[in-house]
């Protein structure tokens, strides 16, 4: 779903691309014919004062024709050179906008009710914290915070906001899913968490840290707003992936903790790459995605049919596009299934060396539930079957898709609820 949107959008941004290169075209043209002009009107300016130079009233006139010119010429120029030098320190002098404070997670007032697509109730939880996950059901990101709540046990809604419309998400600045919205039951603060890594790393740091509570821990994750090369508004998260501790965790080493930091980062930067050209590799594939996202998305029940037509077609086609390009862009090989295979044997590879059955040892860890979360994204597709026949990822996925069924983590979420 979230890609068909993605999909429709960059379809336009790249339909743009043609019109500009036809604007340059056209510019191009139109220079060289003022080029032309500019010379030929060169070639008189020269001739002119120096050809007929010898009478003073000729030069008179001269300047008074062309030094006009020359004086509009050189008040458009500095206009022009001003205006560009504004834009220009406009771009460089809003990099760095720091809010802090945590106020840029802080909602004004409550966002308007959704009916939840579905509601999860774990009677473990007990932190009385209302959480209401934003989120596309296939998401990679939304599928990552998912997979770390259910793990977790944690209580919560789930509003599918509809990737056309967005009609879910137009109170809120922030472009992007997953997001949280959590009330406390102690406290008229509502705070939006955004970005699926930053979301993780606040409730873990929640869930260990008992001397501090989420409003004070998301000061710990000041964002930095700037503005790319490009003109595109960005937000930065700091510290997105460290957990705020507040003391060392008993039982974990630090390499422990760095190398789950990495493994993290990995998810997102590397594994969530080899995605989206795996699944929409053929026009078919991509096709077979979009119908498994309809029926595990709910899309029939949520959306309206030609909503849903819309999104399964033209996302399918789109993305089968879209996925030849994200594939020279992450320099993913030829036959993109390699580079998939490649990947989870990495993974494989690193946990073959720990020797456990999970990173985290006997129970996951927050690398385990990254890579675990971002490959249910796809769970359902040909690429992932072709996976599971290819390498030996199915008995630690299997593994995973157990414990966090049966809330493995739970404990820690009921001992957090008991604390507060
Ligand atoms: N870094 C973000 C990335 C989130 C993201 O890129 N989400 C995509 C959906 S997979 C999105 O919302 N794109 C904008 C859109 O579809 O409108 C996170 O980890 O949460």
């Amino acid at each position: 779903m979230s890609k068909a949107s993605s999909a429709v959008i960059t379809m336009l941004s790249y339909a743009r691309r043609p019109f500009s290169c036809l604007t340059q075209n056209v510019f191009v043209l139109r220079n060289t014919v003022g080029t032309h002009r500019s010379h030929c009107l060169k070639n008189q300016w020269l001739q002119r004062p120096f050809s007929t130079g010898k009478s003073g009233s000729s030069k008179t006139y001269m300047w008074k024709r062309y030094g006009k010119l020359l004086g509009v010429g050189f008040g458009v120029g500095a206009f022009a050179g001003a205006y560009y030098a504004y834009e220009f320190y406009k771009k460089i002098s809003t990099p760095v906008a720091n809010p802090s404070e945590g106020g840029e997670y802080i909602l004004k007032e409550s966002p308007p009710e959704y009916a939840p697509a579905r509601t999860i109730h774990v009677p473990t939880d007990t932190t009385g914290l209302k959480i209401t996950l934003f989120q596309y059901q296939t998401c990679p990101f939304c599928c990552k915070v998912r997979a770390y709540l259910d793990f977790y046990g944690f209580n919560y809604d789930v509003i599918e906001v509809n990737s056309v419309t967005r009609s879910q998400t137009k109170w809120t600045d922030y472009r992007k899913v997953p997001f949280l919205v959590i009330k406390f039951p102690d406290s008229e603060t509502i705070l939006q968490l955004k970005d699926s890594t930053m979301i993780i790393s606040v409730l873990q740091s929640y869930l260990h840290n008992k001397n501090e509570n989420i409003q004070s821990l998301v000061k710990c994750y000041p964002t930095i707003n700037y503005t790319d090369e490009e003109g595109e508004k960005r937000i930065e998260i700091m510290n997105k992936y460290f957990l705020m501790y507040g003391q060392h965790p008993s039982g974990r080493t630090k390499e422990d903790i760095v190398e789950e930091r990495k493994w993290r980062k990995w998810v997102d930067d590397v594994l969530v790459h080899v995605l989206s050209p795996n699944v929409y590799r053929t026009p078919s594939e991509a096709f077979q995605a979009f119908q498994w996202f309809s029926k595990v998305g709910n899309w029939e029940q949520l959306f309206a049919t030609w909503e849903r037509l819309l999104v399964v077609y033209v996302g399918a086609a789109a993305m089968y596009i879209i996925g030849k390009n994200l594939k020279r862009r992450h320099q993913l090989h030829d036959d993109v299934r390699e580079s998939f295979y490649e990947e989870v044997n990495v993974w494989l590879k690193a946990l073959k060396k720990k020797g456990t059955r999970f990173m985290g040892g006997d129970v996951p860890n927050l690398s385990d539930l990254s890579v675990y979360g971002v490959l249910t994204a796809v769970e359902g597709c040909d690429a992932f079957q072709d996976v599971k026949k290819n390498t030996k990822i199915s008995q630690w996925f299997e593994s995973m898709t157990e414990v966090v069924k049966q809330h493995g983590g739970a404990t820690l979420v009921s001992e957090r609820g008991s604390s507060a």
